[in-house]
């Protein structure tokens, strides 16, 4: 197999271009269709500074890496969810990241805390309010990393979702008409309303095999385990699912998530992803001051419920 582009030794073949590439034909190449992804959502340019969402992940870690390494001004947050076991080895990857690579740069690390701030772990505090595992970290996740975002006065935020992440969240959506989670599906969600940040995904382009080989070329030392709450999970199984019509008929992905933008486009030009009456009825939250539609947030109607709940 020979490299696309240079003619020397291929180190990965890609099936959906049906080409193969060397090492540093194939980081170009990745560079190459994260530059898209920016320039064609307009996600950001090269002054603004960036929030980059990590897990401690190979998505997460790659896009933090690519950004750096394209020059942009990114710093990270990693919200530690006080998982036993996994949160640990997690955290370490993120902080060795940063203490290795990043920080050299001039990358700064936030550090969120959930024992801390929100007083235990996301189990304990779960099974509190009697609610599912991700639904209570997503509550979680979604507030924390907006509030970061705003209060340090980042541009926007960004995530390492890719394009396996993309088309089986499509997938999902498709399949329970889930019209108003298919209205707000994009790589890009303007910060429609003060208090809410910027949100992209600037590795929507790249397949999570394509992610997996970069973080591999670049030495990323990642956690490899999946969160142990993940198991049986849908988006496990649409992205099996997935997989398994690509392997028969490479480039489905592709054409499944792109095609679905390229329509979404021509439906909503402007882009706005918020309606109108939501809009209207946004106001600052009067526990915590972040804007919301309800009379109190998501995240502060939770935690009160878990302090309600608690043991004196
Ligand atoms: S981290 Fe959180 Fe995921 Fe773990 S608890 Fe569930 S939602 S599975 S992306
Ligand atoms: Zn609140």
């Amino acid at each position: 197999m020979k490299c696309a582009k240079c003619k020397t030794k291929a180190v990965i073949g890609l099936p959906r271009h049906n080409a193969a590439f060397c090492k540093p034909c194939f980081i170009g190449y990745a560079h190459e269709q994260v530059a898209r992804a920016i320039k064609h959502e307009r996600m950001f340019g090269p002054d603004d500074r960036i929030l980059v969402a990590v897990s401690g992940g190979k998505d997460s870690l790659a896009l933090w890496h690519m950004l750096l390494a394209m020059g942009y001004r990114a710093d990270a947050l990693y919200v530690d969810l006080g998982i036993p076991g996994y949160s640990t080895r997690s955290r370490e990857k993120v902080e060795g990241y940063h203490q290795t690579h990043a920080a050299s740069l001039g990358a700064k690390l936030l550090i969120h805390q959930t024992q801390e701030e929100e007083g235990a772990g996301i189990r304990e505090l779960s099974q509190l309010i009697n609610r599912p595992t991700c639904s209570t970290c997503g509550t979680i996740k979604r507030y924390q990393f907006n509030r970061a975002a705003v209060e340090h006065d980042y541009d926007v935020m960004a995530t390492g979702h890719n394009l396996d992440d993309e088309a089986a969240r499509l997938l999902g959506n498709v399949l329970h008409w889930q019209e108003e989670y298919l209205d707000k599906q994009g790589p890009t969600l303007p910060a429609s309303v003060e208090g809410f940040a910027k949100k992209v995904k600037p590795l929507y382009r790249l397949t999570e095999r394509e992610v997996a080989a970069y973080a591999l070329l670049n030495g990323i030392d990642y956690v490899v385990e999946e969160c142990p709450m993940a198991k049986g999970s849908k988006m496990l199984l649409y992205k099996e699912v997935l997989n398994r019509l690509e392997t028969e008929s490479p480039g489905t992905k592709q054409s499944f998530y792109w095609k679905f933008l390229e329509r979404q486009a021509k439906l909503q030009p402007s882009g706005l992803f918020m309606t109108e009456k939501d809009q209207a009825t946004l106001h600052p939250c009067p526990t915590c001051g972040q804007p919301t539609t309800a009379e109190t947030c998501s995240y502060c109607k939770m935690m009160a419920r878990a302090k309600a709940a608690a043991p004196r």
